[in-house]
């Protein structure tokens, strides 16, 4: 099912060089609109939740680390096509390989701190969405 919608988090490395501003800019701008909104900050519990999927891999022992080291902004967002369009948005892993003008490009300085998350199929959007908000909290 595809829903229109995908689920971001900005990451503690943007949210502490107070590029929160400057980011929410830029989704909004390529025509995202916030369904949900919050500032918060992931417990261990939630970041190895949230990435389980890679607790097999050697760096996700820092991921977790490096997730709840500070606070983030997660949020739901809309758009058509929302899942690709906001994966090419925000550019590729590894900020070195990332296209000019992504978000990752300008605000990114290494593949672990690479400043946003962006859901990578429509079912991963749902099921991130809901670690963080309930139907109450979408509008
Ligand atoms: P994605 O965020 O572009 O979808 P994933 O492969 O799903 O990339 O990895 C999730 C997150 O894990 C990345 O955004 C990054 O923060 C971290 N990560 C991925 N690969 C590496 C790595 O090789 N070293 C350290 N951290 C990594
Ligand atoms: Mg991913």
């Amino acid at each position: 099912m595809t829903t229109n919608q995908t689920f971001t988090m900005i990451k503690p490395d943007a949210v502490a060089k107070g590029y929160t501003g400057k980011i929410l800019d830029q989704i909004i701008s390529a025509g995202f609109r916030i369904k949900a909104m919050k500032y918060t900050r992931l417990s261990k519990e939630q970041a190895e939740m949230f990435y389980a999927i890679h607790k097999e891999r050697p760096f996700f022992n820092d991921l977790v680390a490096f997730m709840t080291s500070g606070s983030i902004v997660a949020a739901i967002l809309e758009k058509e096509n929302a899942v690709a369009d906001f994966r090419k948005l925000i550019g590729s892993t590894n900020p070195k390989e990332a296209a000019p003008g992504t978000i990752r490009n300008l605000f990114a300085e290494s593949i672990d701190a690479n400043a946003i998350h962006g859901s990578d199929s429509d079912e991963n959007a749902e099921i991130e969405g809901n670690i963080f908000f309930s139907k109450f909290e979408r509008f």
